[in-house]
């Protein structure tokens, strides 16, 4: 049986990622802060999320509690470790960015170097970003692109991209990349913007009246299912020798067409509940951010399933459930 080990195991990609590896027959080891866990345990109590942590082994230790992390890396030995811990919001400001440069940059020097002083064999997935291409110059982009980060969140990860790419390189350890875009569910924070109007969509739904307030309703962004993209977590882990993967459906929507699918699925006419806020605008993208999965359809088989209307319509029906449980996140 395989063991892996997965920081960020509270997000969403961590909770599908277990999921998944689960269903391959791992052993899942997961780390977390001690308020991640606490808020797993209450949800577990009310029986949501489902039992899945319980079936994964969970290490109350943040990635900068140095004793833990390097505890239990010496003393478990792990086949597999998907780095996904991080702060990710691309709208923070970047004067306000100092914790997530910090925090994101130092995590995955930390983790790096205890796996080559403890377990050089373990194989290591790194979480990139197409933030790391921030502002790029021409689209779709390829593993080729040049990087030119526009936020701290991108900043941070293309950092951390740089220190796996030279453990790599220097030490031989093996580092598999994967550049993923949006990549959406319904266990997506709500800060984002699909979750944001999927939620308000079930709100507006049941209760029969109400508004949303957004941004730039033109913005387009390449929106993938989640549950798709962390199987390609694995296939580049599961690949013979370690790179850098792009994941995306290399499919442009625009927040106002995630809008009409949305509000349709419940029978609403979306201009009637949406405003815009400029204080939800960013600066617009001259060249969109949408990737070309070329090389990983190629090379290793996966290809996104879920189509963007499939996603939005699960994330719609998930909200109205939960707004039904009376469970509210
Ligand atoms: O949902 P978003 O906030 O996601 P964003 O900024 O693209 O970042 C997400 O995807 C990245 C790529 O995978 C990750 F690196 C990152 O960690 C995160 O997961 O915004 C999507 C688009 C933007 O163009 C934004 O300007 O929606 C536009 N938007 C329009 N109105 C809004 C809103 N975004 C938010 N969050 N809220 C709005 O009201």
């Amino acid at each position: 049986m395989k063991r892996a080990l997965i920081t960020g195991i509270t997000g969403q990609d961590g909770f599908y990622l277990a999921d998944y590896l689960l269903s391959l027959g791992y052993e899942v080891h997961g780390l977390a802060r001690q308020t991640g866990l606490e808020y797993i345990r209450g949800n577990l109590l009310r029986d949501v999320p489902p039992e899945l942590y319980q079936r994964c082994h969970l290490h109350a230790v943040s990635l900068d509690n140095l004793p833990g992390l390097y505890r239990l890396i010496s003393q478990t030995p792990f086949d597999e470790c998907y780095h996904l811990a991080a702060s990710s919001f691309v709208g923070e400001r970047l004067a306000d960015g100092y914790q997530t440069i910090q925090n994101n940059i130092a995590s995955t020097h930390y983790l790096l170097a205890a796996l080559q002083e403890f377990q050089p064999g373990c194989r290591l997935y790194f979480a990139g970003t197409s933030e790391m291409f921030g502002r790029p110059s021409m689209a779709p982009q390829t593993e080729e692109t040049p990087f030119m980060p526009r936020s701290a969140y991108g900043i941070s990860k293309l950092a951390g991209y740089h220190l796996v790419r030279n453990y790599r390189e220097a030490y031989g350890l093996f580092c598999g990349v994967g550049i993923l875009y949006n990549h959406e569910s319904p266990r997506r924070r709500p800060e984002f913007v699909t979750r944001k109007v999927s939620m308000a969509v079930a709100r507006i739904a049941l209760e029969g009246s109400g508004t949303i307030q957004l941004g730039n309703l033109k913005a387009r962004r390449d929106w993938g299912y989640a549950p798709d993209y962390v199987k390609a977590m694995h296939a580049i882990l599961n690949h013979d020798h370690p790179e850098d993967f792009v994941v995306a459906t290399g499919v442009l929507h625009s927040v106002e067409e995630l809008c009409e699918v949305a509000f349709s699925h419940v029978g609403l006419d979306w201009r009637k509940h949406v405003e815009v806020n400029t204080d939800f605008y960013r600066d617009e993208e001259a060249v969109p951010l949408t990737g070309c999965s070329a090389k990983i359809q190629r090379e290793l088989g996966w290809r996104p399933e879920t189509t963007f209307v499939e996603m939005v319509h699960r994330m719609v029906d998930a909200d109205k459930a939960l707004l039904k449980t009376g469970v509210v996140e």
